[in-house]
């Protein structure tokens, strides 16, 4: 497994060929719907990475593998240090159905959604269930919204932090909101508040509305709630067709974010715009890998070649 997430980061161009040969085959012929890909967000220190300890405990009980993708594109801190805790990464460590890969620093090849959906999709072809976690903070949230099914939004106790959410307009895209350390006396108030945000807000997509959960990953309360709602989810936009739609929007977006930031939307422009690439991966058998190869081919052309007379 770290061969081929490894494969994914080297820039050679004969494994850059390999690697995209691998998701090539994985995106389009791995079985739908696979396993979850769960995306965990929220301001820092709200007990993301323990309250993923907890649930990984509970999944491991079950004998459910799982591969956990942590994301912090503000730092170049070791995984070591992401997952806050040396014990339980060394204890994840012993434990081969459990699997951690951390990424603190924007590849050298693309941004940090490339690298992410990237990883996403082979780690889905292994594991029985995929975690992205990544602090809360503006553009990473919503490229990690993208690539997840469901996203659980962590919350901590905290006076005034609801209001501050949605002025941030965070509490529009999480499927599931808890609020972490339950063993606190301000959290029910905290979650009180942000149940009266969220019914403030527009009613969600689809007929799903938003829950709100107590937890305390740290005393282990509230975490069966959480997996049970985030299962609850799954199943929801399995069966409305969402979960479908939402991982086609994951690969459009990618294509398009991978070749704006190449070639700008000027670029983009040239080979159709971003229309053209929705419609480009409805055709059958074309991966969003494959298509960021083939378009960014056709891209360089188009910009090599001689405008065309008026
Ligand atoms: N009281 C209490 N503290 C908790 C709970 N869960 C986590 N913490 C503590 O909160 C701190 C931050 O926890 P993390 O799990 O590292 O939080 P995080 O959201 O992953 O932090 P970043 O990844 O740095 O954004 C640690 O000191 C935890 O021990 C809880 O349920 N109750
Ligand atoms: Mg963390």
């Amino acid at each position: 497994m770290p061969e081929a997430l490894n494969l994914v980061d080297d820039a050679r161009p004969a494994q850059r060929e390999a690697a995209l040969e691998l998701l090539d085959f994985l995106e389009t012929q791995a079985p739908f719907p696979g396993p979850a890909r769960i995306g965990l967000t929220g301001p820092p220190g709200a007990g993301k990475s323990t309250l993923l300890d907890a649930l990984v405990r509970a999944l491991r009980q079950r004998g459910r593998s799982v591969a956990i993708v942590a994301v912090d594109p503000s730092s170049q801190r070791s995984g070591g240090a992401l997952l806050g805790d040396r014990a339980r990464v060394r204890s994840a460590r012993a434990d081969p159905g459990v699997f951690i890969r951390s990424m603190a620093a924007r590849s050298r090849l693309g941004g940090l959604a490339d690298a992410t959906h990237a990883s996403v999709t082979i780690l889905a072809a292994v594991f029985d269930c995929v975690f992205i976690e990544t602090v809360g903070v503006g553009q990473s949230e919503a490229e990690v919204a993208r690539v997840a099914d469901s996203v659980a939004y962590v919350a901590q106790p905290g006076a005034g932090d609801v209001l501050q959410y949605m002025k941030a307009g965070v509490l529009e895209l999480p499927d599931v909101f808890v609020v972490n350390k339950s063993d606190r006396p301000d959290a029910s108030q905290t979650a009180a508040e942000l149940a009266t945000g969220l019914s403030l807000s527009e009613p969600g997509a689809g007929g799903w509305t938003p829950p709100v959960l107590l937890a305390s990953a740290r005393a282990g309360t509230g975490i069966d709630a959480v997996e049970a709602e985030l299962e609850r989810h799954y199943r929801h936009i399995l069966e409305s067709g969402e979960l479908d739609a939402r991982r086609r929007r994951a690969r459009e977006a990618f294509v398009i974010e991978a070749l704006t930031r190449r070639y700008g939307s000027f670029g983009l422009d040239r080979v159709g715009g971003p229309d053209a690439v929705a419609e480009r991966l409805r055709e059958a058998g074309q991966s969003s890998f494959a298509l960021v190869g083939e378009l960014s081919r056709r891209i360089e052309r188009a910009l090599a070649a001689p405008a065309a007379p008026r």
